[in-house]
């Protein structure tokens, strides 16, 4: 087993790291260590930038046929607290944001039991007539096997009926966990590992980059998360068509798993900068700040990550209905610059492909 200096050095001369190696400098490394190896790569890929886009969520249900037992965001049908938009109010969603500069509309929603691929199309259709030129980034690979499946058509045909209809990006949620066993004992009734890798593939291939998740901090492993990484970098070797990775930490409140406590901000700290160190050829490693908090967002830059997410217009449900802090998210174009300038970096707005604007 190599001792920790050797894995540092082999990370300070950009070598790929094994997974004994990341397990060793996960649970050993002092966290100024990982700072620094992180950093190193960061800067490496993004120099002194760090991005953030002009952005807001539709969600248009919350739905679903699956039962999470993480989620804090499902309502059955009739519960006072379950919503379920018509495209007119969809479509007013979109209205009430012409004219601020949005270029990304970020759409994922509970897998609703009732609707057919040509909704989500039409959904798309409409949201872009009133948001031109604005990216559509929609639908977790979970809901859009879903669909697809529904619609009796291969994963490759039904994603090139949305992207004909606009969808230019798919999300990175619904990754949870990847092994089979944890991801059984958290979401056991979701789609699977190997249907998220092969939407996510598939969309790959027909040029429609993606993003990834994970899910950690409550009955998986260290091993079980080196995995998921391991599957991810993977991937990406074959068809490099993941833009970020995104960490994401699990909120217990209000869901059926709410008696596993949450993990500390420290080891907020080490998932992102082991993220950043072994996800070697996945450019952006994203500090989502709707679920860390605008604070812990701001140190988290100082551990790899190189993209903070949007403005947001409080439209996202998810994390304040699981506990995050912010219970209506939005962050001004302000706010960005003065919590990246703090953190050292410089900040530069996106769109949904990582040009700059
Ligand atoms: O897949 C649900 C997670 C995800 C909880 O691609 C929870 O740019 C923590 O994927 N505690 C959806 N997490 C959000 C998501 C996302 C967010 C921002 C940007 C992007 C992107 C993607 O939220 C779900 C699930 O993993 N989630 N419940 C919870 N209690």
């Amino acid at each position: 087993m190599r001792h920790i200096d050797d894995i540092a050095a082999k990370v300070r001369r950009a070598e790929r790291i094994d997974d004994a190696e990341a397990a060793r400098l996960w649970r050993e490394a002092p966290l100024w260590l990982l700072g620094e190896l992180a950093t190193a790569a960061k800067r490496r890929v993004s120099g002194d930038k760090v991005y953030y886009n002009r952005n807001f969520h539709i969600e248009p249900t919350n739905r679903c046929v699956f039962n999470c037992r993480f989620c804090s965001y499902r309502r059955p049908a009739g519960d006072p607290e379950a919503w379920d938009y018509t495209m007119d109010e969809i479509e007013q969603i979109a209205r009430e944001r012409q004219g601020k500069g949005i270029t990304e509309v970020h759409i994922v929603g509970g897998v609703h039991p009732d609707h057919g691929l040509d909704y989500y199309t039409d959904m798309i259709r409409r949201v872009k007539s009133i948001l031109p030129g604005t990216a559509v980034k929609a639908f977790t690979a979970i809901e859009l096997s879903y669909m697809i499946r529904k619609a009796g058509l291969t994963t490759e045909e039904g994603l090139r009926q949305l992207k004909q209809a606009g969808m230019d990006a798919i999300p990175g949620g619904g990754a949870e966990i990847f092994d089979e066993r944890i991801r059984q004992r958290i979401c056991p009734e979701k789609g699977s590992t190997a249907e998220w890798l092969g939407v996510h593939e598939a969309a790959h291939r027909l040029g429609i980059p993606t993003n990834a998740t994970i899910l950690y901090g409550h009955v998986e492993e260290l091993r079980h998360r080196i995995d998921h990484l391991r599957r991810l970098r993977e991937l990406q070797d074959l068809t490099g068509g993941f833009n970020a990775f995104i960490p994401l930490k699990y909120r217990n409140f209000g869901n059926p798993m709410s008696e596993i406590g949450e993990v500390s901000v420290i080891e907020d700290l080490r998932m992102l900068a082991m993220s950043r160190i072994y996800l070697d050829n996945i450019p952006h490693i994203k500090a989502y700040w709707v679920m860390y908090g605008k604070a812990t967002t701001e140190l988290a830059l100082a551990f790899g990550a190189d993209d903070i997410d949007g403005t947001i217009d409080d439209t996202t449900r998810i994390y304040s209905m699981a506990g995050a802090e912010d219970r209506k998210p939005s962050m001004s174009i302000d706010d960005m610059h003065r919590i990246v300038r703090a953190a050292g970096y410089r900040a530069v707005e996106r769109d949904t492909f990582y040009n700059e604007i």
